[in-house]
């Protein structure tokens, strides 16, 4: 039944990656619903994936980082589950040629940790790359003509990369001193300020840290619940990692509106264990 919706995706992805290769980067008047300022590519790339979906039996409404509510299809009696996604994460960074990607998750008819079933991305970077998480982990690549497999990707114990995002200067004492830690440690810095190939980069290598912590200026951090912070804590717990928002398990936590953002860390179980004993 998911296999219509994980199609879908590939196929938007398909036509996303040939428009990244061809659209100018130009700023449009409008800013979505958490107020950051529009490109022209992200809301082409929120229609494509927006059209896609809804044309599905099996969807009966969407939800968008670049849209203020839930779209339910007209007949919203048939479908029940609602696919949430940022249709182009990261696009802030796609005028300076860096990865970006898209992030969705699939829930079961509500929005609600409780009720996500399954999530993955797109990562347009040197290569179209997909990522599905359901019972396990599965990584594809796009050759130009199909998706090959190329393997399920695991976590182990421990890594040695650290993705500390957030706006240093307003970082917390306590999230400051686990940052350095894990440097003095031997910690290999790897952010590039987009979610999408920062966290398939711990993925793939195989352990480390990626936080986005609350601050001083954003207390709630800036990574919203229902389209980025929760299909990636699905992804990591399926890849035998964690996600936690300091001390709660995301997949734990309620949200209050459709665009709530949350402090969160993703990442394999050792470094999850430090950032408890930090955040105690
Ligand atoms: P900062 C991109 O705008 C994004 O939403 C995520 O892709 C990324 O992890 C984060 O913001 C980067 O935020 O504050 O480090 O620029």
């Amino acid at each position: 039944m998911l296999d219509s919706i994980f199609s879908s995706i590939k196929k938007a992805a398909i036509e996303v990656n040939s428009l990244l290769g061809k659209c100018n980067f130009t700023y449009l008047n409008s800013t979505n619903s958490t107020g950051d300022k529009q490109l022209q590519i992200d809301v082409l790339s929120n229609n494509i994936f927006k059209d896609v979906l809804l044309e599905l039996d099996s969807v009966k409404g969407i939800c968008s980082e670049e849209e203020n509510e839930i779209i339910y299809k007209k007949d919203c009696r048939s479908g029940f589950y609602i696919v949430a996604f940022d249709p182009l994460d990261g696009s802030s960074i796609v005028d300076s040629n860096f990865s970006v990607g898209s992030i969705f998750g699939i829930y079961n008819n509500e929005l609600s940790a409780k009720n996500l079933i399954a999530s993955g991305y797109v990562l347009y970077g040197v290569r179209l790359e997909i990522v599905i998480a359901q019972s396990d982990v599965n990584h594809y690549v796009y050759d130009g003509v199909e998706w090959r497999f190329i393997g399920n990707l695991v976590l182990n114990q421990k890594g040695n990369l650290n993705a500390p995002g957030g706006t240093q200067k307003s970082w917390l004492t306590n999230h400051k001193i686990l940052i350095e830690s894990l440097f003095l440690e031997g910690y290999r810095l790897r952010y590039s300020g987009g979610m999408v190939p920062d966290l398939h980069n711990i993925l793939v290598k195989g352990g480390g840290l990626f936080s986005y912590p609350s601050t001083n200026d954003a207390p709630n951090g800036k990574l919203r619940a229902l389209f980025e912070v929760f299909p990636f804590a699905f992804i990591f717990e399926k890849a035998y990692g964690e996600a936690i928002d300091g001390k709660n398990r995301l997949l734990d936590l309620e949200i209050d509106s459709l665009h709530q953002s949350l402090p969160c860390f993703f990442g394999s179980k050792y470094e999850i264990e430090r950032v408890k004993l930090a955040y105690k």
